[in-house]
């Protein structure tokens, strides 16, 4: 798993020109999933994504912010990204000129928390600094793969059938790791069988915070299954609690929810709360931030991957970029399209390879085209900030 070369890769985060920007546009899309996606905290069946759109001198570019409707992964919601974006951070960031992601990340560090909002507009600033520079995503954070490894999530079911003939079925379909959540409940039985149903499968569990440190014993009973991981069993804010737990574990923790910036992934690795890390966008505030625990777990030899949102393909077309990074060793939460939604909002879906990869868009900026007639049929409020 440890990666042949760990020197930090070339970056072009900088736009060919310093930009001023003339328009921040939170635009609301309603997609429903093709099949409803349920974890320890709740259900989702419908999805309301914010997209960020920024403009500047006959440029654009698009970001996702990831949030929910309710706050059951993190704090953030659609709500509050609509509103600290409008209210605070599009009038920060219109009055200044910005050279690079970073200067948008500056700008709006002072301000605390809400990561998912800030991400949406460091997505959206990386598509237009690429483009002004005619590049793709990857080629401005120095990604390296041109396809990436990919896994999928599946969700808790209504019966134990219906789980494994999904396991199999998307087994069929390439995918190189299956995931699998648990919850007090759904949990040992479910691991045990699919593991029996296909015993050499790279298989993990993910429990959304679901347990606390008295379910120990219970946790250890998964070590009987030859897990690729265990994610985020306890609190969404914790640390400590999670060294001890890996302590009395054979399997490697893999911490999502706790690792919100590149301090926490360092203390989490000093700690040894965690051997892995999931690494989203939205849920570490960014560019700045996600390259910054991927080059600090590339340089321990910590392998990494990329968790998944639900994205639609604006949002996925970034994390196929950041998975094209050199310490995405492990299969990311990045589907097909089909997965998540009967019609995504560009033009090519993304598809999945009969290998269990998929190929890292290669045009400029997000690097596919967006379907802007399917984006305006399934807009349900558009907001523009401006200059
Ligand atoms: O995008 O394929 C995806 C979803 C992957 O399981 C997934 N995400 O905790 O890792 C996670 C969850 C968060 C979203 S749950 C609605
Ligand atoms: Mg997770």
């Amino acid at each position: 798993m440890s990666s042949a070369d760990n020197t930090a890769p070339v970056r072009t985060l900088t736009a060919a020109a310093p930009v001023r920007l003339r328009a921040i546009e939170v635009r609301l899309l309603r997609l429903t999933l093709v099949r409803p996606f349920e974890t320890s905290f709740g259900r989702t069946e419908v999805r309301v994504v914010p997209l960020v759109r920024i403009e500047a001198d006959g440029l654009e570019g698009w970001g996702e912010a990831v949030a929910f409707d309710e706050p059951l992964f993190s704090a953030e919601t659609v709500s509050t990204v609509r509103h600290v974006i409008g209210d605070v951070f599009a009038p920060a960031l219109l009055a200044r000129s910005l050279a690079s992601v970073g200067d948008v990340t500056t700008t709006l560090s002072r301000f605390k928390g809400h990561p998912m909002a800030k991400s949406g507009l460091e997505l959206a600033f990386l598509d237009l600094a690429a483009r002004s520079r005619g590049l793709s995503l990857r080629q401005a954070i120095g990604g390296t793969r041109a396809r990436v490894p990919v896994g999928v999530s599946l969700g808790i079911e209504r019966d134990l059938p219906t789980l494994l003939e999904l396991v199999r079925s998307h087994v069929a379909q390439g995918y190189q790791r299956i995931k699998l959540k648990i919850k007090p409940g759904w949990d040992l039985e479910v691991v045990r069988a699919a593991r029996a149903a296909f015993p050499d499968i790279l298989l993990s569990v993910d429990a959304n915070a679901a347990y606390t440190l008295d379910d120990t014993m219970h946790l250890q009973a998964l070590d009987a299954f030859s897990l690729l991981m265990i994610e985020q069993p306890l609190a969404h804010d914790d640390l400590l609690d999670h060294q001890a737990l890996q302590r009395s574990l054979r399997t490697a923790i893999c911490l999502d929810e706790s690792i919100t910036h590149t301090r926490a992934a360092a203390h989490a690795l000093a700690l040894g709360s965690a051997r892995l890390i999931n690494i989203k966008i939205g849920r570490v505030g960014g560019y700045t931030e996600a390259l910054g625990i991927h080059d600090l777990c590339l340089a321990r030899d910590v392998p990494v991957w990329c968790g998944g949102m639900l994205e639609c393909g604006i949002g996925r077309a970034h994390n196929l970029a950041l998975a094209s990074l050199p310490g995405f060793s492990l299969p990311g939460d990045i589907s097909a399209s089909t997965r998540y939604y009967a019609r995504d909002v560009l033009t090519h879906p993304i598809e999945v390879a009969a290998d269990g990869t998929v190929e890292v868009p290669t045009g400029v900026g997000l690097g596919i085209e967006i379907d802007r007639d399917y984006l305006d049929e399934i807009t349900i409020e558009s907001r523009t900030y401006r200059a």
